[in-house]
């Protein structure tokens, strides 16, 4: 197995504050009843688990004039998100984030772009998910802010959420490759454009097959020892019939081997450097079916494979 020299932290994000329905924030414990941490140190990885972090319970409110609900929440959230994850990549470990629901992208990945603008690294974030995100407050058909974290990143979203790691958008939308959207809304379609994502959907994936979408996704990363890659993991993309425990099942998603190469792929390019699995409701899974699944794709993505894998060639890595 690949070695992966930094050591990893678990940091759990008990939030469904930006969800439609309750349940995520008891993904954090999902995740540790089916040994994700044990799962990492039997690589030889050296793991910590911080817990969880703290903050608001789901008020469950209406839509405001912002146009969203629980935005105050969403804001404690996503700054105690932020300050935990900067703090990490500061003191060179690698976050993993143990959501939750997707909100908390707006305050990982916030702290992940400081870090890097801090440190020179080009960052290249893979957005794994059925929906896009990418709507704005004003758009949004639900005023959920699990909806709109790739805008806010991009600074089209509320200042409290879109200035998080300081003033001026934490992404440029080339920065971002979403794969296995299967859903998005009329005017997030137009959005996706305008904000410049590189998408490959599930069309694509049929059409090219995950490993040349891999390829395309993850070009010049292996040769780029500056870049920080961020994996943004909703559950949500993998197929229902796989993975029923999460809150927005779209049909028609990747597979168990296709979600391997996939995670198999990134593993290989040596630069993940942090991490967020977002959207497991164990309200809604079966016997904890869906935490094992991901568990077991989260080692392939931190470098278990079947076989003994050939060096890098020299320069690589
Ligand atoms: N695009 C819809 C649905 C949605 C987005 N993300 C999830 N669901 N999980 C919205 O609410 O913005
Ligand atoms: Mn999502
Ligand atoms: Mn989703």
């Amino acid at each position: 197995n690949a070695p992966f020299p930094r050591p990893v932290t678990l940091i759990g994000v008990p939030t469904d504050v930006g969800a439609a329905r309750l349940g995520a924030a008891m993904g954090p414990d999902a995740l540790r009843v089916a040994q994700l941490g044990p799962a990492l140190e039997r690589l030889g990885l050296e793991v910590e688990d911080l817990g969880n972090l703290h903050g608001p319970p789901n008020p469950r409110g209406e839509r405001t004039a912002e146009g969203l609900r629980n935005l105050a929440e969403c804001e404690a959230w996503n700054r105690s998100t932020h300050d935990a994850v900067f703090a990490q990549l500061q003191a060179g470990r690698l976050p993993v984030m143990l959501g939750g629901d997707h909100n908390l992208a707006i305050g990982s990945i916030s702290a992940v772009a400081r870090h890097c603008r801090d440190t020179g690294k080009r960052l290249r974030v893979l957005w794994l998910d059925a929906h896009s995100d990418s709507n704005t407050p004003e758009i949004s058909p639900s005023g959920n802010v699990h909806g709109v974290p790739v805008a806010s990143l991009c600074g089209l979203g509320p200042p409290a959420l879109a200035a998080l790691g300081g003033p001026g958008p934490a992404l440029r939308g080339a920065q971002m490759c979403q794969i296995g959207l299967r859903s998005v809304d009329a005017a997030e379609k137009r959005m996706i454009h305008e904000l410049g994502l590189e998408v490959y959907d599930m069309r694509a994936i049929d059409e090219l097959g995950m490993r040349e979408v891999m390829r395309r996704a993850l070009a010049g990363l292996e040769d780029d020892d500056g870049a920080h890659l961020h994996l943004s993991f909703d559950v949500d993309f993998l197929d229902p019939e796989i993975a029923p425990g999460t809150g927005t099942t779209v049909r028609g998603g990747p597979n168990y081997r296709e979600a391997q190469l996939c995670v198999e792929m990134i593993a290989d390019t040596g630069r993940l450097a942090s991490l967020d699995i977002v959207e497991l409701n164990p309200a809604l899974d079966i016997r904890n079916q869906t935490a094992e699944l991901v568990v077991d794709l989260v080692e392939s993505l931190f470098g278990k494979s079947t076989l003994v894998r050939a060096p890098a060639p020299a320069g690589r890595r």
